[in-house]
């Protein structure tokens, strides 16, 4: 009788509860930063928007077709809003269609993905369970065929609903879908599922770009290079290395806030410390990755080139023309070699590798894996030195290897026999064996570096550095706050938490600490400067961090940029040794035009903006076929 009266029909009902569901997981599950009541309304509402906009399309289906896309869509829709949820737990981030394509990787987080399975979330397959069984009944009265007249009001509805959620958002920020800002914003403004639509089209675009890109806009790139990236003084440092050996470490999620740091009034990492006496240590280096992570870490470095705004080079732009470190060295009679123990496909390794110049990839099938000696993601970091050092020795030299190690990569699990160091004790388990994952690595380079001296290969050769990116996402905040004695993770934390460290380990040299800004675009010109190798015709985004000419800031792909007396992220302009607020809102102020509220941090704003934009265009139209690497030749 009520039903009659008051028809609730399936797809209203879908919305409603789609979106409610969709509200919970932003608010709770994810965690959205909300600075004032306009995003929290923007927030509520995006969710409905989305929802009604993709169930009210039913109306135009017949009754029964309508119960069935609507079963479908909400079981569809909810593996998306889990699929994020679960890659959300883990990075910090939201899925992208390159990352969609990356499916080799899913098989290899295994142990990852069951840690990030949660028994409440079964609740988000509630409102799925409800709208089948209630889509099912006989002549359900919640499907009708609808006159033409109320199928045009419903879609006007949904249009006019999608179109006040994009004017509130574009009054709480200009310009959101043209700069895009960061996938938080973006979704937070759109919502999840516009995002992916958005994403869709921006990645279709950047295909289309290859396609249309021609070597005339090179020139334009080149000129900014070389005013703002090339710094060609040459240094006493210049060829202190030449024709040694460069070994290449990577330091799998290692970030710097660990190195002289204590747990329990242990130190995490005794080897590291002490090895800053013996190495040039750069304090203030940040990982400029984005989604790529390890992949991006490499492309960074090999290359000089930023990370790309979403997906990883490695995958969808694996076959373009590069000039990187490998390819330069094997001009200079140098062997390259990449050893990691993991499948050679994962992040299209193998791929990539070739066309980047690397003659030997050790992959897991070099090593000997058991039980025993696996933990996590594979063979254990001490394991793999060992096994690796026959491999190294039968190089032919001088050689540019490089390791990348695994064991100290999420969820942090470690064999009770290894673990040196008592966990840490809060709330997030992840941080709490954090430490005994660091402790494990440290100990692993250790024992390498005595491999190193006691087959004399040490002398040789000069070992360099880096954390990859970080380890410990914005996820474990507060957990992290309780271990730093920090009331709450501000965005300035969250930028200097993103510095890793760097060691470029000479032996003979005395070394020390270095506290000028750096980033990972900066290691190849850095390297071949120590190599001794002419780089004047190079394209690269970063400079010699022994040159006189440093660049001003360090980008970071999210936006967020670090000069020498500034840090800039999320809107917010910081002193970067204090951490004190000297501006908020800066873009704004920017876009707004009045010179008058522009500060201190809006104009290198735009050029980290353009520099990046340069990047991009480079990888997006893969500009360097167009470009000869002609080098002085002696
Ligand atoms: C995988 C390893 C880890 O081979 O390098 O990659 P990550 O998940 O850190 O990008
Ligand atoms: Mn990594």
């Amino acid at each position: 009788m009520f039903e009659k009266k008051y028809p609730l029909r399936l797809y209203v009902l879908a919305s409603l509860l789609f979106g409610l569901k969709t509200y919970v997981v932003y608010r709770f599950m994810f965690t959205i930063n909300l600075d004032n009541f306009m995003q929290e309304f923007i927030l509520f509402i995006n969710p409905f928007v989305s929802a009604f906009l993709i169930f009210a399309a039913s109306v135009w289906m017949k009754e029964k077709r309508q119960l069935k896309f609507i079963r479908y869509v909400a079981l569809a829709g909810t593996l998306i809003l889990y699929f994020n949820l679960i890659f959300y737990r883990n990075f910090g981030d939201f899925l992208t269609v390159p990352i969609l394509f990356q499916g080799s990787n899913a098989a290899d987080l295994g142990s990852s993905v069951i840690a990030l399975v949660e028994v409440i979330d079964i609740f988000l397959f509630l409102d799925v369970v409800l709208i089948w069984y209630l889509s099912k009944r006989e002549n359900s009265p919640m499907a009708v065929s609808y006159p033409k007249k109320k199928k045009l009001l419903v879609l006007s509805m949904s249009i006019a609903f999608l179109l006040g959620n994009y004017i509130f958002a574009e009054i709480e920020r200009p310009q959101l879908l043209q700069r895009g800002f960061d996938r938080e914003y973006l979704v937070k403004n759109i919502g999840l599922f516009n995002f992916h639509v958005y994403d869709v089209i921006q990645q279709s675009r950047s295909q289309a770009q290859r396609v249309f890109a021609d070597g005339n806009e090179l020139s334009e790139i080149l000129t900014y290079v070389e005013e703002n990236t090339t710094d060609q003084e040459v240094t006493d440092m210049f060829g202190v290395a030449e024709g040694k050996n460069l070994i290449f470490v990577t330091l799998e999620s290692l970030q710097s806030f660990v190195i002289n740091n204590t747990l329990h009034g242990e130190e995490i990492t005794p080897f590291l410390n002490e090895l800053i006496g013996e190495s040039y240590y750069f304090e203030n280096f940040y990982h400029q990755t984005e989604q790529g992570k390890t992949a991006d870490s490499e492309f960074i470095m090999e290359n000089s080139l930023y990370a790309l705004p979403s997906g990883a080079a490695y995958f969808t732009h694996a076959q373009n023309q590069y000039h990187s470190t490998p390819q330069i060295l094997k001009d200079e009679n140098y062997t390259t070699a990449v050893l990691h123990a993991n499948n050679k496909s994962f992040w299209n390794r193998d791929t990539m590798y070739e066309n980047l110049g690397i003659d030997h990839f050790y992959d897991i099938k070099s090593y000997e894996v058991t039980d025993e000696n696996s933990v996590g993601w594979g063979m254990k970091d001490k394991e793999f030195f060992e096994q690796s050092m026959k491999y190294l020795q039968s190089l032919p030299e001088p050689y540019y290897a490089r390791f990348i190690t695994l064991t100290n990569h999420h969820p942090f699990d470690l064999d009770d026999e290894d673990a040196t160091l008592d966990p840490f004790d809060s709330n997030s388990r992840t941080l709490n064996q954090y430490f005994q994952t660091v402790r494990y690595m440290d100990e692993a380079i250790e024992e390498f570096f005595d491999h190193l001296k006691s087959t004399g290969i040490y002398e040789d050769s000069i070992i360099v550095m880096m954390g990859d990116h970080y380890g410990i996402s914005d996820f474990h905040n507060r957990a992290m706050g309780m271990y730093l004695e920090k009331e709450e993770i501000t965005p300035y934390d969250h930028v200097q938490l993103q510095r890793v460290p760097l060691y470029i380990h000479i032996p003979g040299h005395e070394g020390e600490i270095i506290s000028d800004i750096a980033g990972q675009v900066d290691i190849k010109p850095t390297l071949l400067h120590l190599l001794g190798v002419d780089d004047s015709h190079d394209v690269s985004f970063g400079t010699n961090l022994f040159g006189p000419n440093r660049k001003e800031f360090v980008a970071l792909r999210d936006g967020s940029f670090i000069t020498e007396g500034y840090l800039y992220s999320k809107d917010t302009c910081y002193d970067r040794e204090s951490g004190e607020v000297l501006a908020s809102n800066v873009s704004s102020n920017l876009l707004s035009g009045d010179e008058e509220q522009d500060d201190v941090c809006s104009s290198m704003h735009e050029q980290v903006e353009q520099e990046m934009s340069y990047s991009d265009k480079i990888i997006y139209g893969d500009l360097f076929r167009f470009h000869e690497f002609s080098r002085n030749e002696d």
